[in-house]
């Protein structure tokens, strides 16, 4: 990222890298993406509209070739080290096919001075009219998120007509990078839209920031409890240094490689 595109995102909570995967590399990644979503669920047929979406978490482990590429990818782990700074901590993968849009909301959300992020690479062309994710630049902000969450429920405007929205229209081979504190949501109620998340957070020490330091271990422990053990070992086992290095805090702070089996992990 250049240094503006640095202060673009600082600014705004988010920063959509277009064309940063080739045409055929999205098409890999999507025929693999089905094949495991269709793996996850058994054979069964995916979820219909308005059904819960099918969320698989972790993801990765459903095609090893495919997806770990993603956590040695430069382009993405680049990215995350200059928005996270360099020893930052991957967390999960997500398979997800949406069956519907996304209420206005924001997702994890660290102390002041802290956070955590997703990058989001959705595999389909998304206008508004296909539901593309919509954020509200800025709203990273503990204050305007402060009046936000106090007020979205009572502002007698639909969430369509959230002002300040900014669709993000998405063509495959963008990935967008947003800080998870940022409000966002898709408007519209368009069916199967198909992303990839990779969630990563900061680090630190209590020396550094025993504020910061609570937040993490608890936010780690929270994912644990929620989704199960974030790496399997295959994962960790085939790390290059580079992987390594992003898997080895959360592993060194009690997590990582604890927590219970909850998708297909390769164990071997
Ligand atoms: O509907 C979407 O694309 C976004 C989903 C989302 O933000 C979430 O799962 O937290």
């Amino acid at each position: 990222m250049t240094p503006e595109q640095i202060n673009y995102f600082r600014t705004f909570g988010f920063f959509l890298c277009k064309n940063l995967l080739s045409q055929e590399e999205t098409e890999v990644l999507s025929t693999a993406f089905d094949k495991a979503m269709e793996k996850a669920r058994g054979g069964a047929p995916k979820p219909a509209p308005g059904e819960k979406r099918q969320q698989i978490i972790p993801f990765f482990d459903y095609d090893p070739e495919v997806f770990y590429a993603l956590l040695d990818d430069a382009r993405i782990l680049d990215t995350f080290e200059q928005l996270l700074g360099a020893d930052f901590i991957l967390t999960l993968s997500e398979g997800i096919i949406h069956t519907g849009g996304s209420a206005w909301h924001h997702d994890a959300y660290g102390p002041e001075g802290f956070f955590s992020m997703r990058a989001a690479i959705y595999l389909d062309p998304l206008g508004p009219e296909e539901g593309c994710l919509s954020v509200i630049p800025g709203s990273h902000c503990q204050e305007f998120r402060d009046y936000i969450v106090a007020h979205k429920d009572a502002l007698e405007t639909l969430s369509e007509d959230m002002p300040g929205q900014y669709p993000l229209v998405n063509e495959p081979g963008d990935v967008l990078f947003m800080n998870h504190k940022v409000h966002h949501a898709a408007l519209s109620a368009k069916p199967w839209r198909r992303a990839i998340h990779l969630n990563a957070v900061q680090n630190t020490t209590p020396e550094k920031n025993p504020r910061h330091y609570d937040w993490l271990v608890e936010f780690l422990a929270g994912e644990t409890r929620r989704w199960g053990r974030f790496y399997s070992e295959r994962l960790i086992n085939s790390a290059g240094p580079r992987r390594k290095q992003i898997l080895d805090r959360a592993i060194a702070l009690g997590f990582g490689d604890k927590g219970s089996i909850t998708q297909l992990q390769d164990l071997t």
